[in-house]
């Protein structure tokens, strides 16, 4: 990931507060207000990802996500811990950071970020981890059936909300201010 190395190396003040209050955002929408189901979840935990990943990039908001799976199921856990979807958190946080650090929000980075979780995480590895988990084979239809049907209904509910967060976000302001402060 090329820009990597533009990203910050310390969190001042203010970055930190912002990171704890997307955090806290995060465990919320994933933890109080989504949906769980044994092997499911539907959630709008990517709108503080996307927005941790306008301002700090792909490494900070891996982490922020890893941050929020941590609280979140320490203070809210409904099932043991199982490492795969911390994996899925970082890589999820990770790839919101390469679509939009500092990056103007279009159709076409909208598009390219849902494609990417939705094949990357929701149809490659979490398969992977519920079979691993349930002890299941990686065929059944528990994982499958439920899965299929979220993502045709949710590809086009996720690309075109993050599509319109750009139009409400100041992100113009953010990236102004990066501009200045760096
Ligand atoms: N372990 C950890 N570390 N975090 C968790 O959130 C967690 N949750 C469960 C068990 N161990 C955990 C509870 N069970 C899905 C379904 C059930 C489930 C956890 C996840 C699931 O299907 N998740 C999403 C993708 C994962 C994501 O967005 O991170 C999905 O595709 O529906």
């Amino acid at each position: 990931m090329l820009e990597m190395k533009n990203q910050k190396k310390h969190l001042d003040a203010r970055s930190i507060t912002t990171m704890a209050l997307l955090i806290a955002m995060m465990v919320t929408l994933s933890r109080l207000l989504g949906i769980e189901t044994q092997f499911l979840k539907i959630s709008f935990t990517f709108i503080p990802e996307i927005i941790m990943g306008m301002l700090f990039g792909s490494l900070w908001t891996g982490i922020g996500s890893v941050i929020a799976d941590f609280i979140g199921m320490a203070l809210f856990s409904k099932a043991a811990f199982f490492i795969g979807f911390t994996i899925n958190a970082f890589l999820e946080g990770a790839i919101y950071g390469y679509f939009f650090y500092k990056k103007e929000i279009t159709w076409k980075n909208s598009i390219q970020s849902v494609l990417t979780t939705t094949i990357l995480i929701n149809l490659i590895l979490t398969p992977l981890w519920l079979a691993m988990m349930y002890h299941v084979p990686l065929n059944s239809w528990l994982i499958w059936a439920p899965r299929l049907i979220k993502t045709v209904i949710w590809i086009p509910i996720q690309t075109i909300i993050t599509y319109f967060l750009g139009g409400v976000l100041p992100y113009k302001q953010w990236i102004a201010r990066f501009n200045r402060a760096h």
